[in-house]
């Protein structure tokens, strides 16, 4: 017996309750203490059936992932899944909460699986850059079939209780006690007579493969992986429990596992993991939160109408505010149409539609905000406009209601500075689109209330975002890094790469598209609009906004869309553009290399990030890499652009932006000093030592 395995018995069914909170992860002190209760339960002549069950929240969510990396302590998780499956006793897991990763393989090492109907059951390594480890990918396609296991395990997604069922995963589906009734089952299954059958004895469902078919959608999956090695390992271990014998598939299974889990990508996965959970973690986080029944939204724009579904979606009932009935109704038509989509895709039902419309309340007039306990504004990206609302806001909103502004870059203890209440005032800055998008930058401003900070970081968890505190500066974390990153995008045009170019050294980097391809998907005005309003130029951008030339939506920008077609085609009148200026500026054109390219762009990204963390506007190196991996696409092998550094070397970024600083002078490639202490002590830590 130990603290974190307890064994209890109801007549002749011993119980085994895992109890490991939070998650009842497989950490050594649970893997020792289960393996002694399993070699002794199976040696007890007066034990007729075992029931693994899990205390707590939920089933095994999985290996210690903190584990990870270090020596591996006797006894592994294979081991414990070759004893439950060599005992002759019926056993029988009771999954409850989730059961994920090494948790539903210990389950597969269970003759029979038993789930609450509110379970959910997955194997989500692939997340962390690795396979499932102990035995998944050769069990699971014994149970639900090749296809189906490859699906799951290269997605990582789980499935519910009555899926789980329906695919054969799944014995039974209960609801109420669920010991008892696995107790029941056991008993039951015990009384009627062995043998049971080893899930690793099972492959009636195996040999049904169509093996082309199975090749197709691997094929198919590894196509969509992007350089991530996971997915591609994933799926050949699956290939495997379908043409080896399962020891050697298995022993292929682990060769593969060994060298994910030493990988820089899963690192880099484990890193994110990690630090998605260390950003929603503020000083103070005790405090008494606010509480949150009604969302105001000022604007029914692409901005204002995403976060109000983004609440909606998150249960809560919003009102949605405009300047004119025709502008409101414009707004909630799209609101309309979207939720359409999911319904048409089969992610929403009709029923659930309705509900979800009916949260919503609409209208022209500010008093409507009066019942509202949180206020998020998402008009134009304008201060006059925004000290405007917030005035107003001030003079209806009732005492206590956090008032909340969506700008992008605007100065937010200015806004906060427009109300009697700045304690109320902080900043949510969603992404669009708003309702898909994961990251929120909670923008703390000079007077934010911490009980107003905390509830919102609590809020922002219950709508599904990865939230990231970050202080007031212009285009906070994650705007702000990105300038750094395009500053040379100008200038490397003038010196001879090609949109395309730069482009390819992104996407080969990992980056879902360049920042070209991004500007014509996202609308060249907008950075038009930016620049003029703080007196900036981009010749060859601007010079295309003056033509029209927006990006997709004009079927024109950096490149050419034809017949509405979203595929980008160079454009042989924007090169000749970009050589018109070059000549203009007496710039003789030379071959750039991808290097290069990264250099120019990637290694003032980090500075920038460098900065930030000095300047305390981001608490951790780890929440930059959480806002660029969530919130503009950085790849996830390489963890976010801080962690990045790390594995690639602050010396050599140092020394190149040195180089860059010299030729130029440019102050985007002046070395923040704490890239520099980062180098010495190889940690972003203010107060490290090498
Ligand atoms: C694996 O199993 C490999 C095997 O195939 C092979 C082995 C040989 N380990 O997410 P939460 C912590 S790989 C250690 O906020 P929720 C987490 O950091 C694993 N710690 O709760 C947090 O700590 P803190 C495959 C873990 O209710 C706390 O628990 N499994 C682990 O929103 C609460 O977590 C997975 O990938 C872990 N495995 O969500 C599942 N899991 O409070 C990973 C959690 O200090 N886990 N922690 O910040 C999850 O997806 C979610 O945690 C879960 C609960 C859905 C379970």
């Amino acid at each position: 017996m130990s603290n974190f395995v307890n064994v209890t018995h109801d007549g002749d069914v011993a119980i085994v309750t895992i109890d490991n909170p939070p998650v009842n992860a497989l950490s050594f002190h649970v893997r020792e203490p289960l393996m002694q209760a399993l070699v002794s339960l199976r040696d007890d002549a007066s034990v007729a059936a075992i029931v693994v069950a899990c205390a707590g929240r939920t089933f095994v969510a999985g290996a210690d992932i903190t584990e990870f990396g270090k020596p591996m302590q006797q006894p592994e998780l294979r081991a414990i899944v070759a004893t439950l499956e060599a005992i002759a006793k019926p056993t029988v897991a009771a999954i409850h909460g989730t059961a994920l990763g090494g948790g539903l393989e210990l389950a597969l090492g269970c003759h029979f699986r038993v789930a609450d109907a509110g379970a959910r059951l997955g194997l989500p390594e692939v997340k962390l850059g690795l396979l499932p480890g102990g035995g998944g990918t050769v069990r699971l396609p014994r149970l639900v079939g090749a296809v189906k296991a490859l699906r799951m395990i290269v997605s990582g997604v789980p499935i519910g209780a009555d899926e789980a069922h329906a695919a054969g995963l799944v014995d039974a589906v209960f609801k109420g006690d669920l010991t008892a009734h696995a107790v029941n089952f056991a008993r039951e299954i015990a009384r009627k007579g062995g043998p049971y059958t080893p899930v690793r004895d099972r492959d009636d469902r195996l040999v049904e493969t169509d093996l082309a078919a199975f090749d197709a959608e691997a094929a198919e999956l590894a196509r969509k992986a992007r350089g991530l090695e996971a997915p591609i390992a994933c799926a050949q271990s699956v290939r495997n429990a379908i043409t080896l014998h399962f020891d050697e598939a298995l022993a292929a299974e682990r060769a593969l596992f060994v060298k994910l889990v030493a990988s820089d990508q899963s690192r880099a996965q484990r890193h994110l993991f990690f630090a998605e959970r260390e950003s929603a973690k503020i000083p103070g986080k005790d405090v008494v939160k606010r509480r949150i029944a009604r969302v105001g939204v000022i604007g029914a724009g692409t901005m204002g109408g995403g976060i109000a579904m983004a609440f909606a979606n998150g249960g809560f009932s919003v009102t949605l505010l405009e300047t004119s009935d025709e502008a409101l109704q414009r707004g909630l038509g799209i609101i309309d149409k979207n939720y359409a989509v999911s319904v048409s895709r089969g992610s929403l039902t009709e029923e659930a539609k309705r509900q979800r419309l009916a949260q919503f309340k609409g209208s022209t007039d500010f008093a409507d905000l009066a019942d509202c306990d949180l206020i998020v504004e998402a008009a134009f990206e304008d201060m006059a406009v925004k000290k405007e609302i917030f005035g107003k806001l001030d003079a209806v909103a009732k005492p206590g209601a956090i008032l909340a502004t969506n700008t992008s870059y605007l100065d937010i203890d200015e806004i906060a500075a427009s109300t009697s209440r700045p304690q109320d005032v902080l900043g949510l800055h969603f992404f669009s689109p708003a309702n898909v998008m994961k990251l929120l930058e909670i923008v703390r401003a000079d007077k934010t209330a911490p009980d107003a900070l905390a509830t919102v970081v609590d809020l922002a968890r219950r709508i599904g975002k990865v939230a990231v505190v970050v202080g007031v500066c212009h285009g906070f974390v994650g705007n702000r890094m990105l300038a750094a990153r395009g500053a040379e995008s100008e200038a490397l045009l003038l010196e001879g790469a090609t949109p395309r170019q730069i482009d390819r050294a992104f996407t080969d980097f990992g980056w879902p598209m360049g920042p070209f391809q991004m500007g014509d998907l996202a609308g060249l005005d907008i950075g038009w609009r930016n620049r003029k309003a703080r007196g900036q130029t981009a010749v060859i951008a601007d010079t295309l906004c003056e033509q029209g030339c927006f990006g997709q939506k004009t079927g024109r920008g950096f490149y050419r869309y034809e017949n509405g077609s979203r595929t980008p085609v160079p454009d042989p009148q924007v090169e000749a553009l970009i050589h018109e200026k070059a000549t203009e500026k007496g710039i003789v054109p030379r071959a750039i290399s991808a290097e290069e390219i990264i250099e120019r762009t990637l290694y003032p990204l980090i500075n920038e990030g460098a900065k930030i963390l000095e300047e305390g506007i981001a608490a951790r190196a780890s929440d930059i890499d959480v806002v660029w991996v969530n919130g503009y696409g950085f790849p996830v092998g390489k963890g976010g652009p801080m962690f990045w550094a790390g594995l690639h070397g602050a010396a050599r970024i140092i020394e190149r932006l040195e180089h860059w600083h010299q030729r130029t002078g440019k102050q985007v490639f002046q070395v923040a000093p704490l890239l520099r202490r980062m180098a010495e002590t190889g940690s972003w830590e203010a107060g490290a030592t090498a």
